[in-house]
């Protein structure tokens, strides 16, 4: 081929990328510049026979797993059992919600068939279910998507049959009126149909999928929280996370790879409401199957998901360490959940990647969680028998990540810039002070411990009162502070009041 002309070049390749639509890709086997924008694996078509050999029972996975590679050859009776289950789990630490699930998790079980497969679905609703549920899968061609034929009351089971035409990665959720609340409460999950040829091999396949969360309560108050309608309404979520749960994906439940492997993320959005700007810090998708269609894109930094749709990211890892997986929409990321990690493990490669761990940058008390700590300190404040220490080690937990980055994890401060905490005079003398300087902010001219700052603390209004009081607890109790306590009725108290004007300007004004 070297020695043909280039205009000779062009043509062939031409001839073998109609031939290729034509026939198929073995045709252009070989011919290294032809350069498709469609994935070799998906450009065959199904075959839609009749389904062959005996009936299949579907492997069906929790996140983040996903069941193993098909390796067959001919369309089949694929049999899904799901079942719907409604039960209280954890949103957040010492957080509860009651979840309506298909197959217990949020999201759903996975589910994988190959196109042409006829899948003979079975819905159960479990007994101890208060309302009734369907589905509709976005991989079904036919009205409703299977909903209409699925409508389950509690302790019931329906069937319906449907041929995966398309190949792809679909979305599949409950479409029982009203239908937001079934979707927020956490009912989606993602079905594969594999083109007939398979996916390329690779190391690891993993499941993640983004939903937002709407509760009465706000971000971290602690215990049961019900739904809130009006604010699934006004699209203003409290949560918004990857697989169900703040902390779902993170400290020893982290996605984990070794350097110098291939990652396939199905990562999909259930919405209801929210679009996720799925980006993973410190890695470039080599490969992404945007919308979950076809075609594919590379050397993409963030991938839109639009609600209600998955793609396919593709990456591999080349340097150790933890890979933080957000919605770029960021306040979702660090106020709201919407954070998962990654940690590779394998030696450095310093020529790629000379650095240091991410891990304080961006987590803060997310890399190394004590969240364990907050929860009980909630706890024992529920019983009445909350203590100086359990506010300490909760306060502890919440300091770092919260106030170290400019008071540092010493409370020695920045000379200069940002004032000490240890052995601070202006705290010190008047502790309760404190908690207005948290909620609402502190600027101008300030004198610590004989030296002048002029300069800004944003409100940290995020905190809730429990989380205010443990915090200022910790600091007034370390580094030789006066070691008094803040109670949470104080702190909120001290928010019922508007921020006051605190020297020539106030916190936010310029
Ligand atoms: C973004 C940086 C930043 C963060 C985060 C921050 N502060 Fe501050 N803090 C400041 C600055 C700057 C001042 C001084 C403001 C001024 O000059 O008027 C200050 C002042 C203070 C003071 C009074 C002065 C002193 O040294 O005693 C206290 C108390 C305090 N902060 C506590 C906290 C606590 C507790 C947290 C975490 C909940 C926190 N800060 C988070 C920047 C920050
Ligand atoms: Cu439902």
């Amino acid at each position: 081929m070297k020695r043909l002309p280039q205009a000779a070049l062009i043509s062939l390749t031409l001839a073998a990328v109609v031939l290729s639509f034509a026939i198929g890709p073995q045709v252009v086997a070989g011919a290294a510049i032809v350069a498709p924008a469609v994935a070799p694996e998906v450009a065959s078509a199904g075959d839609f026979g009749a389904p062959q050999g005996m009936p299949i029972r579907a492997v069906l996975t929790s996140p983040p797993f996903v069941p193993p590679a098909l390796k067959r050859n001919y369309p089949a009776k694929v049999i899904v059992e799901l079942e719907v289950i409604e039960k209280e789990m954890p949103i957040s630490e010492g957080v509860s919600y009651t979840f309506w699930t298909f197959g217990g998790t949020v999201p759903g079980s996975f589910i994988r068939v190959r196109q042409g497969d006829t899948v003979e679905f079975h819905l159960k609703n479990h007994p101890s279910s208060k309302m009734p549920h369907n589905i509709d899968l976005h991989g079904v061609t036919g009205p409703g998507g299977g909903a209409a034929s699925s409508f389950t009351a509690p302790g019931h089971e329906s069937q319906f049959s449907f041929k995966a035409l398309n190949e792809g990665i679909y979305v599949y959720h409950c479409a029982t009126a009203p239908v937001g609340m079934h979707v927020a409460n956490g009912m989606y999950g993602l079905i594969l149909v594999e083109p007939p040829g398979g996916l390329a091999a690779v190391d690891h396949e993993y499941y993640v999928m983004q939903g937002d969360f709407y509760t009465t309560g706000k971000y971290r108050a602690k215990g049961w929280q019900g739904f809130d309608m009006e604010k699934a309404i006004d699209e203003r979520p409290t949560y918004v996370l990857f697989n169900g749960a703040e902390g779902a994906l993170t400290g020893d439940k982290a996605l984990r790879a070794k350097t110098n492997e291939t990652v396939r993320l199905f990562v999909g959005n259930g919405g209801p409401n929210l679009v996720s700007s799925f980006h993973v810090i410190g890695a470039i998708f080599d490969k992404v199957r945007f919308e979950g269609g076809s075609n594919f894109q590379q050397n993409v930094q963030t991938t839109l998901i639009p609600a209600g749709g998955a793609a396919v990211v593709e990456y591999q890892t080349k340097v150790p360490g933890s890979y933080v997986m957000v919605d770029h929409s960021i306040f979702r990321a660090f106020n709201k959940g919407a954070l998962a990690i990654m940690k590779v493990d394998g030696p450095e490669n310093k020529e790629i990647y000379s650095g240091k761990e991410v891990d304080s940058v961006y987590l803060g008390d997310r890399a190394a969680p004590n969240m364990a700590a907050v929860s009980k300190a909630t706890a024992a404040a529920a019983s009445g028998s909350l203590t100086v220490r359990d506010q300490v080690n909760a306060g502890k937990a919440l300091f770092n990540g919260t106030c170290s980055v400019c008071h540092q994890a010493n409370g020695a401060g920045l000379p200069g810039v940002f004032p000490p905490l240890a052995k601070s005079d202006y705290l010190n003398a008047n502790p309760k002070r404190a908690i207005g300087v948290v909620i609402h902010g502190l600027s101008g001219k300030l004198k610590v411990n004989g030296k002048e700052y002029e300069s800004t603390m944003p409100p940290m209004s995020q905190l809730n009162d429990d989380e205010v009081a443990n915090i200022l607890t910790y600091v007034l109790n370390s580094w030789d502070n006066k070691g008094t306590h803040i109670k949470a009725a104080e702190v909120k108290a001290e928010r019922a009041k508007t921020a006051p004007k605190t020297g020539p300007k106030a916190a936010g004004e310029h």
